[in-house]
């Protein structure tokens, strides 16, 4: 086995992920929830919720810089979906989210699999996610295998259980180690319109290997929230259809505690949600209270605008704190808007975190009110759900409600508007195809589902039937038949024959990317004083000038009929950047706010400034110099601030008056090359009244060069984009090298 491992300054190398796989063991099995840390503080503040930090690297939120970069994480484990069609390209997605926070992978699956009726191998292309192999899953969890250890915390790898070939898929999933599954066989019938029948016998046959492995199984009723007509008029149903599923799961042997509900706002925005979701959630988390909850967006109600989406999510979220949620999923953001990129895994990650977060404790200074309409419409669910259950038992069971058209109907129960989706007993894919054990039937493997008839062999292989031949698959991972690739054009090894020159650790050519290595993606943002229609059109001619291919249409916001539409369009920009021809400027080397205000307290500094010479502009230098504005009095300098138009023999007579360390001198009129005339003379003057030794002096402005500055005889010039924080840092450090050197103090 290679040594690989993962460096923080390099990308991954999909090379060595694939390295060797057929020899690869997942090294562990099962489900890891986050565990609350002993101690829940984290930079100045106190928390009361947080889990177990990660005790690798990660990536902070945006503002975590203001806090000393700190990284809190929640309690609800965090997933995110990744499928972009090329698995290969999915792990370097994988790697930035579970930096970003996520510790839940989900990966979905090519449009169709479902329908397979066996294993499918090697690493072919998909359409809508992934197509779900073994060699695909394998290389997935020995990347995430490495991830884990870079992060410091489990990463969970979830795909789905269902189809016709869900047992099989199952025994893969435990054999390769994944961490978690949908498994729901009224999907299957519901969504997919697979025979009833079968489907349930194959769930307790899939539902055993996932008990046995201790994965988490999620159900499938949020299904329903995405189908259904009206979906706040589902709740009754969705409850029955969790409570099918879960007593269900927990008779043929999973863990009550690995058993989670797919739970959904049934309502979005402009409905007036939380007064309806609120009540929802309150009543699963009363009927269900053994059981886990995965919170999830509701996928119907999501437009093609981030801020929509995430302000829906924030709201769910909302939701989540109120009632708990064991598993957050972020997925709406991103497959919910059918932009399934890089980005919108990480901000719709960083999303749940935030919130999450923000929310920490709110439950210990909120309660939810025991009497008064959320007690009351929580009742009103539980009995509507109960009574749809009973009516199913009234109709012969579950079998006879589908043939009757009970799912999906559109009318909020016992209301029935008759057109809910009815599957018959014995049609769909796969029907005819259950057959009864015979009596001699045995099949010595483990964790299979009922009448095994081992005894009959051997007594003692009872309760191990893979005794019988020295273990299965499951105890003997030498025993599974690994099969590298089937399709000679379509694998990965093609993929990356062709995208060669955009990997590999001397790669020096790149594109934009928003999903696959070098696909050239890039999204534009345009807004124009036209109505929709034709906004779209001048959006896109735009597109098609700066050389876009491709290029679509995927966001449009009305902001007036006649006065402006903003529209975002998407395209591909096929061209290679070659690193080597990039001029790429430095890093500015800032010290930190702390650092700069210890100095100042160390040691005062006073500082004169102005506008030099016939010049009115004072903007800039404020920014640089007001506390407001982040300027350079926040690290406790003394400023004095002359005004605009001063004659540089004022500012150097000021400095000597008042004592000052040092002069900064903003000069943004630059014709003639006035700016650096006057930088010139402000340096003469001070050498004339002999004090330039004793003055660092900067001189800043828009036109100003750094280095011309000095020539002119500035210590320090500062351009466009300076902060006070960059004048702060020089201060400091021209400072310290002056005491160094035994010219200060004067
Ligand atoms: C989610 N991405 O919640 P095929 N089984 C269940 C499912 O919900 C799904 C599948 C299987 C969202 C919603 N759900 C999508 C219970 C999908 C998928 O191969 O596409 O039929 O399996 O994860």
């Amino acid at each position: 086995m290679s040594e690989y491992k993962l460096q923080m300054d390099e990308r991954i190398d999909i090379e060595e992920i694939l390295k060797d796989l057929d020899q690869y063991r997942p090294r562990r099995r099962g489900w890891e929830w986050r565990k609350k840390a002993e101690d829940q503080t984290a930079g100045p503040f106190q928390y009361r919720e947080l889990s177990e930090p990660m005790a690798g690297e990660s990536v902070g939120l945006m503002t975590a810089h203001y806090f000393g970069n700190i990284d809190p994480q929640p309690m609800p484990t965090i997933t995110t979906e990744i499928a972009s069609g090329r698995f290969e390209d999915d792990i370097r997605r994988m790697r930035m989210v579970a930096h970003h926070g996520a510790d839940h992978i989900m990966v979905i699956r090519t449009a169709g699999q479902s329908h397979f009726d066996g294993l499918i191998e090697g690493t072919p292309q998909g359409i809508g996610g992934v197509p779900i192999t073994r060699k695909q899953v394998r290389a997935q969890r020995k990347a995430l295998d490495m991830i884990e250890d870079e992060v410091g915390r489990p990463i969970n790898y979830h795909s789905y259980v269902s189809g016709v070939a869900g047992p099989e898929v199952a025994v893969m999933f435990v054999e390769e180690g994944v961490n978690g599954a949908h498994q729901d066989p009224q999907y299957n019938i519901i969504y997919r319109n697979i025979n009833m029948v079968r489907s349930f016998v194959d769930a307790c046959e899939s539902k055993k290997l996932l008990a046995w492995s201790g994965m988490v199984q999620i159900d499938g009723a949020h299904n329903a929230n995405a189908t259904a007509r009206e979906a706040w008029k589902v709740m009754p149903e969705l409850m029955v259809q969790h409570a099918i599923n879960a007593a269900f799961s927990a008779s043929v042997g999973i863990e009550k505690k690995k058993i989670c509900l797919s739970t959904v706002p049934p309502s979005a925005t402009p409905a007036p949600c939380v007064y309806m979701d609120l009540p929802y959630a309150v009543a699963l988390r009363d009927l269900f209270s053994e059981y886990r909850m995965r919170a999830q967006m509701n996928t119907k109600y999501v437009e093609s605008s981030t801020r929509d989406a995430t302000v829906t999510h924030v709201l769910n979220m909302l939701i989540s704190k109120l009632t708990s949620a064991d598993i957050q999923s972020t997925i709406t953001p991103d497959e919910g808007r059918n932009v399934p990129w890089h980005i919108y895994n990480v901000e719709a990650c960083d999303t749940a975190k935030q919130t999450l977060l923000g929310l920490d404790g709110l439950m210990d200074m909120v309660e939810l009110k025991k009497d008064g309409p959320l007690p009351e419409k929580v009742r009103e669910l539980k009995e509507r759900a109960i009574l749809f259950l009973e009516e199913i038992l009234d109709v012969g069971g579950y079998f006879n409600a589908v043939e009757l058209g009970f799912f999906v109907d559109s009318g909020f129960y016992p209301e029935r508007c008759g057109d809910g989706i009815r599957r018959e007993i014995n049609g769909g894919v796969g029907a005819g195809t259950v057959f009864a054990r015979k009596a001699d039937y045995m099949a010595p493997v483990t964790a299979h589902y009922g009448y095994n008839n081992v005894a009959q062999y051997d007594e003692s292989a009872v309760d191990d039937p893979a005794k019988l031949i020295g273990g299965c698959t499951l105890e003997c991972p030498e025993k599974i038949v690994y099969i590298d690739e089937l399709d000679e054009e379509d694998n990965v090894n093609v993929r990356m024959a062709e995208t060669a020159k955009y990997w590999g650790k001397d790669c020096h050519t790149v594109r934009p990317e928003m999903e696959w290595l070098a696909d050239g993606t890039v999204m534009l943002t345009m807004f124009f004083p036209l109505s929709k229609q034709v906004a779209e059109a001048a959006a896109l001619e735009v597109a098609r000038r700066m050389g876009l291919v491709d290029a679509e249409v995927i966001s449009r916001e009305i902001m007036h009929r006649s006065e402006g539409t903003r529209v975002e369009v998407r395209g591909k920009f096929l061209e290679d950047i070659d690193l080597n021809e990039l001029e790429i400027p430095e890093e500015p080397d800032i010290m930190t706010d702390e650092e700069i205000r210890a100095d100042i307290e160390r040691k005062p500094m006073v500082v004169v400034c102005g506008t030099v010479g016939d010049d009115e502009h004072s903007v800039g230098l404020r920014e640089i110099i007001d506390i407001k504005h982040g300027g350079i009095e926040k690290y406790g300098i003394k400023v004095h601030y002359l005004g605009t138009s001063v004659p540089v023999e004022k500012l150097v007579a000021a400095a000597v008056e008042v004592d000052a360390d040092a002069i900064l001198a903003s000069t943004i009129i630059s014709h003639d090359e006035i700016h650096y005339k006057n930088i010139a003379k402000i340096d003469q003057l001070a050498r004339e009244m002999g004090v330039r030794d004793k003055l660092i002096f900067i001189a800043g402005g828009t036109q100003v060069t750094p280095e011309l500055a000095v020539q002119n005889g500035a210590d320090a010039g500062f351009g466009r984009g300076t902060k006070g924080v960059h004048d702060a840092t020089f201060l400091v450090r021209r400072r310290r090298e002056l005491e160094a050197a035994g010219k200060w103090p004067r």
